[in-house]
């Protein structure tokens, strides 16, 4: 018997992403749900060469169901999160509502997989937000080496991030200028197109935003509360795929060549790193992908045992999608669950 899994928010980027990535993967499900809200009600998306007909989530009962992927955002995983694992499937959460929670574990496979084992006690696990993601899967190869003491990360995230309405905001605006029409901006708080905004989610009171503080909390979380980390989140006029500039200050001596080939041999980790050649990865060339590509690896003369390094990945994908699929798999493959009996 395989499992049962639902998709929550079926309808947007990363729902259709992980219905790809399931397909992809072949996971050994049974039978695949695709939920959403009422007003998506009879919405179809696809999932491999079938067609899903979305069903509304305040009607599911889930109590056959052995595993939840849910995407449909903060405020509806608090609602429904709880009710869900109540019923005895395990919810899988893109979203920010659960992270920070003592008792939920926030999980990128490659880094703590077996920090897993606590989702017994909400029956919830987290997963991190996408800049969160593809940092920790590069950094982690080489804080077990030499011991990050201190990271500056500027990321260039694209508008995917914010969603389908966000994507068709920056083709808009981008058609706008070049017909002369007027560009109006809703889903940012500036014009996007042929632009950047260093302003991502709220502002705290600090003068940070939350995606800024996101990647601090998270990644101490996920890989070690001693690094101390620090932020600018910048959105940028790309589709899909985050980048990041990351400076890294470590305890022990480690050189470029040593963290290249670290990085080779990592989980995850794509190392594509020759100047002279140009090689060296776009978020274009990223997108579609599952790797963390790894850049423009150098030594930072200006502080001891400093790197720095260029990080894409696609963010839909390691950054929400594939990373909880990848958290399925790990539940699957360590038997912390087994299929429920299904309805006849
Ligand atoms: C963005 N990183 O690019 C955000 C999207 O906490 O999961 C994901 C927000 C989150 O806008």
């Amino acid at each position: 018997m395989g499992y049962k899994i639902a998709i929550v928010g079926a309808t947007g980027n990363v729902g259709r992403e992980m219905l790809n990535i399931l397909d992809e993967r072949g996971f050994p499900a049974d039978e695949v749900v695709a939920l959403a809200s009422r007003r998506s009600q009879g919405t179809e998306v696809s999932f491999g060469d079938r067609t899903l007909k979305v069903k509304p989530l305040d009607q599911f009962d889930f109590s056959d169901t052995d595993i939840v992927l849910m995407s449909a955002g903060g405020t509806v995983s608090k609602e429904w999160s709880p009710k869900i694992a109540a019923q005895g499937a395990v919810v899988i959460d893109n979203s920010s509502a659960w992270r920070y929670d003592s008792e939920v574990p926030l999980i990128v496979p490659e880094v703590n997989a077996d920090a897993i084992v606590g989702f017994s006690k909400k029956n919830i696990i987290a997963n991190p937000n996408c800049s969160t993601a593809q940092l920790v899967v590069a950094l982690k190869p080489l804080h077990d080496i030499a011991k990050i003491k201190r990271v500056v990360v500027s990321t260039y995230q694209s508008v995917s991030g914010a969603g389908k309405e966000a994507m068709d905001e920056l083709f808009t605006q981008t058609r706008a200028i070049f017909v002369n029409d007027p560009v109006v901006s809703e889903k940012f708080t500036k014009r996007i197109a042929f632009n950047v905004i260093p302003h991502i989610d709220n502002f705290m009171e600090d003068g940070y935003t939350k995606e800024e503080w996101k990647v601090m909390a998270e990644t101490k979380k996920i890989l070690d509360p001693k690094i101390k980390l620090t932020c600018t989140a910048v959105r940028v006029p790309v589709f899909v795929s985050h980048s990041e500039s990351v400076n890294i200050e470590f305890e022990r001596p480690i050189t470029a060549d040593e963290a290249r080939d670290i990085l080779r041999e990592a989980p995850g980790c794509l190392v594509i790193d020759n100047p002279e050649e140009n090689a060296y990865i776009t978020p274009y060339e990223a997108t579609g992908e599952d790797a963390t590509y790894i850049s423009r690896i150098r030594e930072d003369a200006t502080v001891e045992n400093g790197l720095n390094m260029w990080v894409v990945s696609d963010n839909l994908r390691k950054g929400a999608a594939l990373n909880a699929v990848q958290i399925a798999e790990v539940l699957i493959n360590r038997k912390l669950i087994q299929p429920r009996k299904k309805a006849a």
